[in-house]
């Protein structure tokens, strides 16, 4: 049954339809039994979309800078898709816009792809989920996928990880220079922005990035600084050349490596994830070779350590607990 509902899911998706998207991204954000094969299944038609990290103080405006870049890009006829990690709403759960995107001009636009994520409430890791939507977005044929969040906090900012280029916004505003070196964001930026230039300060904090940029060692990429006031529509077509050679500069410098790394690191997260669902769900419902040795930690007569070992060193409990969920239960 559930199957039949996914591959009709899927066949939407894969026609296009933008109704399957949004299930399917409801589906993998909230851990649903069938993400893993939705995401197997997918995975295939990633790795076309270009995916720019936009991150910066609260209201710097981060999200009336996203708009315009929507605005060229559509421009250029791709297809863009905006994931707004929103940390000021726990309970949306991504199935609600969060206010923070409501501002968008691009509402009514079927080539642009618009969904908030919370922050808060995946057990799996934002960056885990985010990375699948990522992939799902990618996958259905967006050519630019801009991920904004702000760039306070581990959580919020380690979604960064994700991007192939990351943009940190700054403002002319006391201090702002200081903020972003306090808050690591110099060392994740390959682009600077000083949004807000209409205002007073906007050369001196431009001055004071660049220094910082030339304290990276010279033969890496050295992050530019572009002015712009998102507000009037200035300075965007400067942002998008100086994302434009970021990409063309990390075309030209691949790193296998690198790249090997980060495959690998997402299998080990991937299976590692498997596991602890399925050894979670199959204790919470007893299965055969597990359930004494719950009764005994419930009663205090076991502590957790022995009675891990004792599953540890047991074939048959580990193989209980990593079966698949409906071997648990005997069809009779
Ligand atoms: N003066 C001026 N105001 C701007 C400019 N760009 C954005 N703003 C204003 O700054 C305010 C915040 O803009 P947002 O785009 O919502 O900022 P944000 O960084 O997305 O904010 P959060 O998502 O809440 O962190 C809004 O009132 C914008 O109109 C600019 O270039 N100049
Ligand atoms: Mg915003």
């Amino acid at each position: 049954m559930a199957d039949n509902r996914i591959n009709s899911l899927l066949e939407r998706f894969a026609r296009g339809d933008r109704l399957a998207l949004a299930r399917l991204v409801t589906l993998v954000e909230n851990r649903a039994p069938e993400a893993d094969s939705v995401m197997e299944h997918i995975y295939a038609r990633t790795g076309h979309a270009y995916v720019i990290g936009v991150t910066g103080a609260p209201g710097a405006g981060k999200s009336t800078l996203v708009n315009r870049l929507i605005a060229k890009y559509r421009g250029q006829d791709k297809l863009v898709a905006v994931l707004a990690i929103d940390p000021s709403s726990p309970f949306s759960g991504g199935a609600v816009l969060g206010d923070r995107v409501r501002m968008t001009d691009h509402y009514r636009d079927a080539g642009v792809y618009i969904r908030s994520i919370s922050s808060r409430g995946h057990h799996g890791g934002l960056s885990r989920a985010t990375r699948e939507v990522v992939k799902l977005l990618d996958a259905f044929g967006h050519d630019f996928i801009i991920i904004e969040t702000v760039g306070v906090g581990q959580t919020e900012l380690s979604v960064m990880d994700l991007a192939d280029t990351t943009v940190v916004v700054t403002v002319p505003e006391g201090g702002d220079g200081v903020q972003v070196m306090k808050a690591g964001l110099n060392e994740i930026a390959d682009l600077f922005v000083v949004n807000k230039a209409d205002r007073d300060g906007a050369d001196r904090i431009k001055a004071e990035l660049e220094l910082s940029v030339h304290l990276r060692p010279a033969e890496g990429w050295r992050p530019p600084v572009v002015l712009t006031q998102a507000v009037s529509d200035v300075g965007i077509d400067a942002l998008v050349a100086a994302i434009q050679r970021h990409r063309e500069y990390l075309a030209s410098h691949r790193d296998p490596a690198r790249e090997a790394e980060r495959r690998a690191r997402e299998f080990v997260e991937v299976l590692t994830a498997a596991i602890d669902e399925r050894a979670t769900r199959a204790l919470r419902e007893g299965a055969d070779g597990t359930r004494e040795v719950v009764r005994e930690v419930r009663e205090g007569k076991l502590n957790p350590y022995s009675a891990c070992r004792r599953i540890m060193e047991n074939r048959m409990a580990i193989a209980e607990l990593l079966a698949e969920p409906r071997e648990l239960k005997p069809q009779r």
